[in-house]
């Protein structure tokens, strides 16, 4: 198909790991419009609400232009060189694992084939570790321990093609929402079934059979279903037989295995074993709620036993499936980006595998052994034994575990580069030198989904200021270090090409990851480059993988592994008696640094908070709205307390998005335990034991503002808005003088003020204007301050000389918090609709309000509108606290 149609470039979502296509048009004033591509195979025109809001997010104002020398703009000559230097000198005085690379999943392919080149085959280190790390690493080590190789066997059409889907510690609808979409199209043409296996209550439950088991029993419950799957004699022998070890020893421990420690009451187990063991065509997806353990790799392989067993792989409709959360991580385990392989699925501890690669790179030298895992590896910055640290792509500070310690340790290691979009992050704030990487829309590349379809991404804008893409400044650095000739590459076809030849001497070694069909590729070819999914080479060509056995292990078959379950590591207790569950939100993507720039995006859920069951916020005493703060060994936070069915008793849930930028007390990785699978080296993201008690605050606020301000309040969380921004605020020791404060505050030295107090009741309120244009206003009370917030946000930049009523005036009623962020519909907006219109669909809905009729994105939480509007049952419903 034609990349470039009338000024419309065909590219690459560059969220997450579904892939989707899209039509990119520049608008010729640096600003773009994006379209779902019809065409592409994953997303065929759908595109959900953070790929809808991508416009909002390229722009210059928020970019890092030119490299920075501890705060200093210099030139690319003296920046280059300068890192050169450093790691050069650091190597030559302790040895090269005394420096680190730590990279991202978001990376395209080129950017990454480059960074593993250089730290493995020419740095001579294996200390080069990604985010995958803290992602997909425990599927990997899964799928290697069962195949032999690090393989999704199916692809995206058995979603289409399933009977039954389910769906094992994913928020499959939140946080891949095309995939999420394409199993609801089934469901709507088929009457297919879903399930959800989550401690927590989801976006992903509607309409699902849930089974909430107890947080990290996942390979008790899979160990129940394949002692079930043997007793009913449904074990696919002709299968096993020919394909499969160890099915024998895997059955008898599943049968010892306990089921009672899932917590799951044994009719609704026994419904979803007569369902999967009854339904021949099952994918089991998985993703975080798995990987995220420390017995993740077990829980991999606990899922892939059952399909094993049965034979229900490779085949329509019908596998293991894991799906990849970040654009690239695929292409990220295919270029080797973990510290303990090599390139294109070879093994860097496997000395036939590591020759082959070094004769091909000509490299001086090449580490023998793997290098730190991603925690270990802050561990060793940490204690001094990484002395030279370069982060591409990543905020560590953010989202490792431990991350006060992270945090501290990169601030202390003498030579830190990060290369980012944007100096405003919390792990480059703390750099010695900060390099400007090209951003999405401005870069070349491929980047490989969840079912192994490469595709392009293409530059539609030219990268501002001296911005570079990471390929290039990777490449620049290992010229400057003396290694000119293999990193020669003008453009990321060549690197592309090299890579792909590579892939095909890995293929002679009888390795899956062969793409070398690709390598004769030449920049037109590759410019044109369709999606295409691997392997690409003359026995194969796309397709699945293992319906007639063809494992990668030596005597070609698969194995099955006894499994014995075992618990989180830490066990609540009195001083610590909650469990702590994190992940995703909706509309946000990890860090912020990009969906934070979307003020729709950031309408959804603009404040940190914790998910509490209303037992246990009885039994804390917590009032409503309240803030909370939680601790475990590692640290604290603060984040606004939300009561709901949807968490149990004893767990809580908090979203990884907020960071020191827009919520310094709700960084939640500063709590989570540096715990790690012991295979796997993946950190149990999902489970530190903590306490939670009321953070009782002498006064809270909200403020809104048409410009960015900063507070220094003890809790404060900040988020963008269609007019400014808005910000709540709450803090120990109360201010002497409001008006002053709100002054500095907002930074507004000369505007007009209006000042309303109640100093008896604490409650004092400020607004200030330009004649009767409202600038900014803050809102104070002696306990959470009720406010019509959703309306108040689009005030300022307005004509609202009665802002500080802080009330919605005559026509103007309250629209509620944002629930579709496409048309900007809250949720008292819907449920008036739906009483005053009488709907009873969510079709009904969209015809009315337009909401959940752009991306789909919403249409689960318009469902649970509409079931709490017509029912009395409390409903588990995923609307967050509103103070109003
Ligand atoms: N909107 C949005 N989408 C994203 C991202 C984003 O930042 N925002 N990030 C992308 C990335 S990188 C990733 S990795 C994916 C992650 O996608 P998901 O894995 O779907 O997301 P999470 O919210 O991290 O976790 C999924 C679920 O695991 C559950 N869980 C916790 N403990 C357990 C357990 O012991 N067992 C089971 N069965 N479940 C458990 C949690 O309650 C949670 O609902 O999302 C991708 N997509
Ligand atoms: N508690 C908890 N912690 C978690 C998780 C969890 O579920 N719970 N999930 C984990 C998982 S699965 C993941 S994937 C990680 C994600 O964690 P991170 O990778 O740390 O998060 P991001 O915000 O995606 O960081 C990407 C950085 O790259 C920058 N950037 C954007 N575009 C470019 C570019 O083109 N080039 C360069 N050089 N930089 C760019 C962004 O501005 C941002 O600073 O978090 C992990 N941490
Ligand atoms: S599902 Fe959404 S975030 Fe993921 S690739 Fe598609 S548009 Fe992007
Ligand atoms: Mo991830």
């Amino acid at each position: 198909m034609p990349v470039n149609v009338s000024g419309v470039t065909r590219s690459t979502c560059p969220y997450c790991g579904v892939g989707c296509g899209v039509l990119v048009e520049p608008d010729g004033i640096g600003g773009i419009s994006v379209k779902g591509d019809p065409d592409h195979p994953a997303n065929r025109g759908k595109l959900c609400s953070k790929g809808s809001a991508l416009a909002e997010t390229v722009g210059t104002a928020h970019r890092l232009l030119t490299p920075q020398w501890h705060g200093e703009s210099v030139d690319w000559e003296t920046a280059l060189n300068g890192v050169a230097d450093e790691f050069g000198k650091v190597i030559a005085e302790h040895g090269p694992d005394a420096v680190a690379f730590y990279v991202a999943g978001q990376l395209l392919s080129e950017d990454y084939y480059v960074a593993n080149k250089l730290m493995k085959g020419f740095m001579g280190s294996a200390n080069i570790d990604t985010n995958s790390r803290l992602c997909m690493s425990s599927t990997v080590a899964g799928h290697k321990r069962a195949f032999g190789t690090d393989t999704v066997p199916g692809i995206y059409d058995d979603l289409d093609e399933a009977e039954l889907v389910v769906l094992v510690g994913s928020n499959l609808a939140w946080c891949h929402p095309v995939l999420y979409q394409r199993v609801m199209a089934a469901r709507e043409s088929r009457d297919i079934r879903i399930v959800t296996i989550d401690p927590r209550r989801t976006a992903s439950c509607e309409g699902a059979l849930h089974l909430p088991l107890k947080a990290g029993s996942d390979v008790a419950l899979f160990n129940a279903l394949l002692a079930e799957i043997d007793r009913r004699g449904a074990v696919n022998t002709a299968y096993t037989d020919a394909h499969v070890d160890g099915l024998d020893e895997a059955i008898a421990t599943a049968q010892a295995s306990e089921p009672d420690v899932t917590g799951l009451d044994s009719a609704l187990l026994q419904e979803f074993l007569d369902l999967w063991i009854n339904t021949e065509k099952v994918v089991t997806l998985f993703s975080q709620g798995v990987n995220q353990s420390s017995a993740g790799t077990d829980k991999v392989n606990s899922i892939i036993n059952c399909h094993l067993a049965t034979g229900r792989i490779g085949k329509p409709g019908m596998g293991p499936f894991s799906v990849t959360g970040q654009v690239n991580a695929m292409g990220g385990r295919e270029v080797g980006g973990l510290s303990n392989m090599l390139a294109c699925h070879l093994d860097i501890e496997n000395p036939e595998h590591r020759g082959v690669v070094k004769a091909f790179w000509q490299a001086p030298a090449m580490p023998e052994q793997s290098g730190l895992k991603a925690v270990d590896m802050f561990k060793a910055v940490g204690d001094g034994r990484i002395k030279a640290l370069w982060v591409i792509h990543s905020n560590p500070a953010v989202t490792l575990p431990d991350a006060d310690r992270v945090r501290d340790a990169i601030a202390a290691c003498p030579f830190v580069v990060v290369s980012d979009i944007t100096i405003d992050t919390d792990t480059a704030q703390l750099a010695d030198v900060v390099l400007p990487a090209a951003a999405w829309g401005e870069k070349s590349g491929t980047v490989t989904n969840s079912e192994r379809m490469i595709s392009r991404q293409r530059a539609v804008l030219s990268a501002p200021g001296q911005a570079k893409p990471d390929w290039w400044i990777l490449a620049e650095v290992a010229r400057r270090m003396g290694w000119e000739q293999a990193f020669a590459w003008e453009n990321p076809a060549e690197i592309f090409a090299e890579y792909a030849a590579l892939s095909g001497l890995a293929g002679e070694l009888g390795k899956d990851f062969d793409i070398s069909g690709l390598a004769v590729l030449d920049a037109q070819s590759y410019d044109k480059l369709d999606p295409v999914r691997w392997p690409q080479s003359a026995a194969k060509q796309g397709g699945r993988f293992f319906a007639e056995g063809g494992f990668f292990h030596t005597d070609g078959k698969a194995k099955m592994l006894p499994l014995v379950p075992r618990a989180t590591a830490e066990a609540p207790c009195e001083a610590r008696p909650f469990r702590l569950n994190t992940g995703r939100l909706r509309d946000q993507w990890h860090t912020m640094t990009r969906t934070a720039l979307s003020p729709r995006l950031s309408a959804h859920l603009p404040e940190p908070f914790v998910d509490m069951n209303p037992r246990d916020v009885q039994r804390l005493g917590l009032s409503a709205a309240s803030l909370v703060r939680l601790s475990s060994a590692q640290g604290h936070a603060i984040v606004r307390l939300h009561q709901t069915e949807d968490v149990v008793e004893g767990d809580l849930f908090v979203p990884m998005h907020w960071t020191g930028m827009n919520a310094p007390s709700a960084r939640i990785d500063a709590l989570v335990a540096p715990v790690v699978d012991p295979i796997s080296g993946q950190p149990e993201s999902k489970a530190t034991t903590v306490a939670a008690e009321e953070f009782a605050a002498a006064w809270y606020g909200f403020a809104i503002c048409t410009t960015q301000f900063t507070p220094s309040s003890d809790y404060w969380a900040r988020a963008r808005t269609s007019t400014g921004y808005r910000c709540e605020l709450a803090g120990l020791s109360t201010p002497d003088d409001w008006e002053s404060y709100a002054r500095s505050l907002f930074d507004l030295p000369d505007a007009t003020v209006q000042h309303m107090s109640d100093s008896k009741r604490g409650r004092h309120r400020v607004g200030f204007f330009s004649g009767d244009i409202l600038l900014a206003a803050l809102y104070v009370g002696p306990e959470p301050v009720a406010l019509m917030r959703d309306f108040l946000v689009g005030l300022p930049g307005q004509e609202a000389p009665w802002a500080l009523a802080g009330q919605a005036c005559g026509d103007m009623p309250d629209p509620g918090a944002v629930v579709c962020s496409c048309y900007a519909v809250g949720r008292n907006t819907i449920k008036r609709a739906i009483a005053s219109e009488g709907l009873t669909s969510v079709d009904q809905i969209g015809g009315c309000l337009s909401a959940g009729t752009n991306c789909g994105s919403c249409k689960s939480e318009l469902a649970a509108i509409l079931k709490e509007c017509v029912s009395t049952q409390p409903v588990c419903l995923i609307e967050k606290r509103r103070l109003a």
